[in-house]
């Protein structure tokens, strides 16, 4: 029994079984979305991650109400940043540092700093999981898979940030590990507009490589 189908999901209609999906929350953390954050002292401009957070803010109430599973992720390093590759680090010398006009005097994405948090419009329910990853994937280095898989979880629609770096690097994780994935297209954002157009477009290609993507106006119908 099919519970929810977006017949005008591309590249062909998605469809989910009753209990069967789940949505994920990527990264809707203050680090990429407010002034100071991770991406901001990237020189990135932060406004245009925000322009998704109401389609976003849609979704997520639409799962709520449907009884959907909701799991949100944080990219959040351990305080001692041991889970910091080097390599990662060395790229991006902000992760760990209170940078100059930075979140609060928080270090930039550090478990349980200010700016490790949910933007307030998308923070997490009482009962809702957050999942601290440590990669750019919320299924490297974490319990997702199996958290999933012990709710019976088989289809998974995502929003979040970046488009194509944690949204795309999981939607590919989570085909790897046999999971159907919906992309909801004005409830994901990007500092560059041409990776988050280059990416829906990746995404469907080839009779949806990665998964499927949808309007968050058609994906909440199909959830009602
Ligand atoms: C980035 C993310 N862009 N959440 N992280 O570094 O996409």
């Amino acid at each position: 029994h099919a519970a929810g189908e977006v017949a005008s999901a591309k590249p062909y209609p998605f469809a989910w079984r009753v209990g069967e999906c789940a949505l994920v929350m990527v990264d809707w953390q203050r680090d990429f979305c407010d002034d100071g954050g991770f991406g901001a002292s990237l020189g990135n401009d932060v406004t245009s991650l925000r322009r998704a957070i109401p389609a976003a803010s849609r979704v997520l109430a639409a799962a709520r109400k449907a009884g959907m599973p909701v799991i949100h992720t944080l990219e959040a390093h351990a305080p001692d940043l041991s889970d910091c590759p080097p390599a990662k680090k060395a790229r991006c010398p902000a992760i760990g540092e209170i940078v100059v006009g930075g979140i609060e005097g928080s270090r930039v994405l550090v478990a349980g700093e200010p700016g490790n948090a949910l933007v307030p419009e998308l923070a997490a329910a009482e009962g809702e999981v957050v999942i601290r990853k440590p990669g750019k994937g919320a299924f490297f280095g974490t319990d997702l898979h199996t958290r999933l898989e012990s709710l019976g979880v088989k289809s998974l629609l995502f929003t979040g940030v970046t488009t194509e770096v944690c949204v795309q690097t999981t939607m590919r994780e989570a085909n790897d590990r046999g999971y159907e994935c919906l992309l909801v297209e004005d409830a994901t954002e990007s500092y560059f507009p041409e990776f988050k157009a280059a990416t829906l477009a990746m995404i469907t290609a080839q009779n949806g490589i990665v998964g499927w993507t949808a309007s968050a106006a058609d994906v909440v119908a199909a959830m009602k």
